[in-house]
């Protein structure tokens, strides 16, 4: 399956070191310089590499636009929200658990309970616990299983669900009712 969080993650990482490389290099030159003279003959056996400075500015450039792209992902490209299914006057969405929620924006109605199936797709002990911060509860999830929790978000607001080590996450919204049905 299209893990695209794996993938951001990757592309974090890469960005990262890619904007940091010609700082390090730059810094392991300056040690060089500055090694005290008395190191006598050793000091020759290191050579300097002088990368040319349009590698140096296009390596880093290449860099930041990583970083850009990233956070255009972040900002921009969010995953649709999905409205709770009615069941029985109960509320309920099934959240698939594979390398982060899916759907991870739910809305529901404000002041009903809602209930919450997981099914736990993805081994990785990350996605093992959902935590409901705002309803102070914490939820086992057995892997290849749905678990499920009810919750009544009481107010209209945004309630966050995350895996335990708050890596993945998903929000609630919850919509106030309309009072005019009589
Ligand atoms: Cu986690």
């Amino acid at each position: 399956m299209f893990n695209t969080q794996k993938i951001i993650g990757n592309l974090v990482g890469v960005g990262i070191f890619l904007a940091l490389t010609p700082n390090v290099a730059l810094s392991q030159i300056e040690h060089e310089v500055e090694m005290p003279a008395s190191a006598g003959e050793q000091t020759s056996q290191f050579q300097k590499i002088e990368q040319p400075l349009g590698l140096k500015i296009a390596v880093a450039l290449g860099g930041l636009g990583l970083i850009g792209a990233e956070l255009w992902w972040f900002m921009f490209s969010k995953t649709k929200s999905q409205k709770a299914q009615v069941e029985r006057g109960i509320q309920s969405v099934d959240i698939l658990v594979d390398g982060g929620y899916n759907p991870d924006r739910i809305e529901v109605r404000a002041g009903e309970p809602v209930k919450l199936n997981f099914f736990r797709k993805d081994p990785s002990s990350c996605l093992e616990q959902v935590l409901l911060p705002d309803f102070n509860k914490a939820l086992d999830l057995t892997l290849n299983q749905t678990t499920s929790i009810e919750i009544v978000p009481e107010k209209p607001g945004e309630y966050n669900f995350t895996c335990g080590m708050n890596m993945y996450r998903g929000v609630i919204k919850a919509e106030a009712t309309e009072v005019s049905q009589g």
